[in-house]
C-alpha cells in the first residue's frame, strides 16, 4: 500500500486552521520556534526492520496481522511511516534476519520510499539453522577460538552486506556474559571480546563507524562482557577513532542516570547513537516517551547542549534509532507515537533557555536551573512538531490519517492475516 500525495494534503486541509490557531500561540510562548521548526524537519529516526511485526514474549505473541512477510515488505511499511510523518527516513538491518537477496533491487525500492540505510547490525546471540559451532557460551568472547572466528567472519560478512547498500556504521550487540558465578574468567572474556572486535574493526571501511552497544542483563543474568558505558567505553578507547558506545535506553539498571552518561560519553567524543525505547522495569521496549517523558527529555537537554557545545550536526553527527516493540499495539501506530515522542523532547530540548540555564548554574541558582527546565518540558510542542511535519509533506496527525485511511485493514487485505515477520 502507498499513501497517496492527495489524502494527506485533504487530511491536511481538514485540521489547517485548528492547528494554525495552536501553531500562533506555541510561537508566542517559544521563541525559537521558527529555528525549532527548522531543525525538527531535518531530524530523521531510523525504523530497525525487526520492529515492523508483533514483539512478543516467552509466554506468548498476540499478532494483528498484515505483518510484512519480506525485506521488501519491511521496506514498504517504513515507507508508509516516513510518508506521514516525513521524520522515519531510515531503515537499519538485522542480519541474518534480513539479508538482502538483489542489492540493486532494494536500493531502488528504499530510493522509492525516500529511505537510506542507517546501520547494519550483526546477530551472534541466536544459533541460525545452517550454523557451525553454537552461540550457547557466547560468541566473541567463547573460550573457544573456532566459535570467536565464526563470530568475527559473520559481522565481517554484515559488514560486506552494509557496503553494498550503503550503510555507514555496524552495531554490535553481544549477549556475551554469564549466568553464574564462576563459570567466566572475567579478564580472559574481555581479552577474547577485544581481539575479536579489533579484527572486526579492521574490517571496517574507513568512512564507517562501529558502535559498540551495552547491556547490563538478560540474557546472562549473571555477568554481561560489555554491560555498561564504562565497558563499552573501554573497548571503543582500544579500538580506534571509528568505534561509539552505543546507547539503548532500555540496557540500563534502575534509575541509572541516563542524562549524565549521555553527557560524559559526548564529552569524551566517544557517543555513536541512540537506540530510543522506554521502560518501567527492565528492557521493556516501550513505546519513547510512554513512561519516562522527562528523562527523554533530560536525555535531549544534554544531547543538544553537548552537541553545540561541539559543533555538532544534530541530524547527522550521531545515529537515531528506535529499538522498541510492540506486544499489544498496532506495529506502525506504536512507532508513529515513539517518532512523535523523540521529537517532542528534541523540541522541548531546543527551546530551553540556555544562556539563563548557564547563569542559573555559575549562580548555584538551583531553583532558577530547575524552573527553566521544568518549564521548557511543560511548554505543549505538538504544534510545532506537527508544522515540521507539514512543511515536509507530512500529516498533521499521522496516526489519525493511518486509521482514518485503513492502513491496517488494506495490510490484512494484501498480506493476509497470519503473517510473521522476521525478528524477534
Ligand atoms: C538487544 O536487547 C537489542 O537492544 C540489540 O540492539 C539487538 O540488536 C536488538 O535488541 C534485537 O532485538
Ligand atoms: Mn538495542
Amino acid at each position: 500500500m502507498q499513501i497517496s500525495k492527495n489524502y494527506i494534503s485533504d487530511h491536511n486541509a481538514s485540521l489547517l486552521k485548528k492547528h494554525e490557531a495552536k501553531l500562533s500561540f506555541t510561537k508566542s510562548e517559544i521563541e525559537n520556534a521558527e529555528s525549532i521548526i527548522q531543525k525538527l524537519v531535518d531530524f530523521q529516526i531510523a525504523i530497525p526492520s525487526w520492529a515492523l511485526g508483533t514483539g512478543g514474549t516467552r509466554f506468548g505473541r498476540f499478532a494483528g496481522g498484515g505483518e510484512p512477510r519480506s525485506l521488501e515488505e519491511k521496506i514498504e511499511d517504513v515507507g508508509l511511516l516516513h510518508a506521514l510523518n516525513r521524520s522515519s527516513g531510515a531503515i537499519s538491518l538485522h542480519i541474518p534476519w534480513d539479508i538482502p537477496k538483489d542489492y540493486q533491487a532494494i536500493k531502488t525500492l528504499t530510493a522509492q520510499h525516500g529511505l537510506a540505510f542507517d546501520a547494519v547490525n550483526s546477530n551472534t546471540f541466536q544459533d541460525q539453522p545452517d550454523q557451525t559451532l553454537t552461540y550457547k557460551f557466547g560468541s566473541l568472547q567463547n573460550v573457544n577460538k573456532a566459535i570467536r572466528k565464526q563470530a568475527i567472519e559473520h559481522n565481517i560478512e554484515v559488514i560486506k552486506h552494509g557496503i553494498e547498500l550503503g550503510s555507514k556504521s555496524l552495531t554490535v550487540w553481544l549477549s556475551d556474559g554469564s549466568c553464574f558465578p564462576g563459570q567466566l574468567n572475567f579478564r580472559k572474556a574481555y581479552q577474547n571480546t577485544l581481539e575479536s572486535l579489533q579484527e572486526i574493526y579492521e574490517a571496517l571501511p574507513s568512512d564507517w563507524k562501529m558502535f559498540v552497544e551495552y547491556k547490563a542483563f538478560e540474557p546472562n543474568f549473571y555477568s554481561m562482557t560489555v554491560g555498561d558505558w564504562g565497558m563499552s567505553y573501554s573497548y571503543v578507547q582500544k579500538l580506534g577513532e571509528k568505534a561509539y558506545t552505543l546507547v539503548d535506553l532500555g540496557h540500563h539498571l534502575p534509575n541509572a542516570n541516563i542524562e549524565q552518561i549521555v553527557a560524559l560519553l559526548l564529552m569524551e567524543q566517544k557517543l555513536g547513537g541512540f537506540h530510543f525505547n522506554d521502560s518501567k522495569y527492565g528492557d521493556d521496549d516501550l513505546t519513547a516517551g510512554s513512561i519516562k517523558p522527562y528523562q527523554l527529555f533530560l536525555i535531549f537537554n544534554e544531547l543538544v547542549e553537548g552537541m553545540d557545545a561541539q559543533g555538532m550536526n544534530h541530524a547527522s553527527d550521531l545515529g537515531w534509532m528506535i529499538d522498541a516493540s510492540h506486544n499489544v499495539k498496532d506495529p506502525l501506530e506504536d512507532l508513529l507515537q515513539s517518532v512523535d515522542g523523540i521529537m517532542m523532547a528534541y523540541a522541548q530540548a531546543l527551546s530551553v533557555d540556555r544562556k539563563a540555564l548557564e547563569e542559573a548554574q555559575e549562580n548555584n541558582d538551583v531553583v532558577k536551573a530547575q524552573e527553566i527546565l521544568q518549564n521548557a518540558f511543560r511548554t505543549d510542542v505538538r504544534a510545532l512538531t506537527a508544522e515540521a511535519r507539514l512543511r515536509a509533506g507530512g500529516a498533521l496527525n499521522p496516526t489519525g490519517l493511518f486509521r482514518s485511511l485503513d492502513v491496517r485493514g488494506n495490510l490484512i487485505r494484501e498480506r493476509g492475516s497470519k503473517t510473521v515477520a522476521t525478528g524477534l
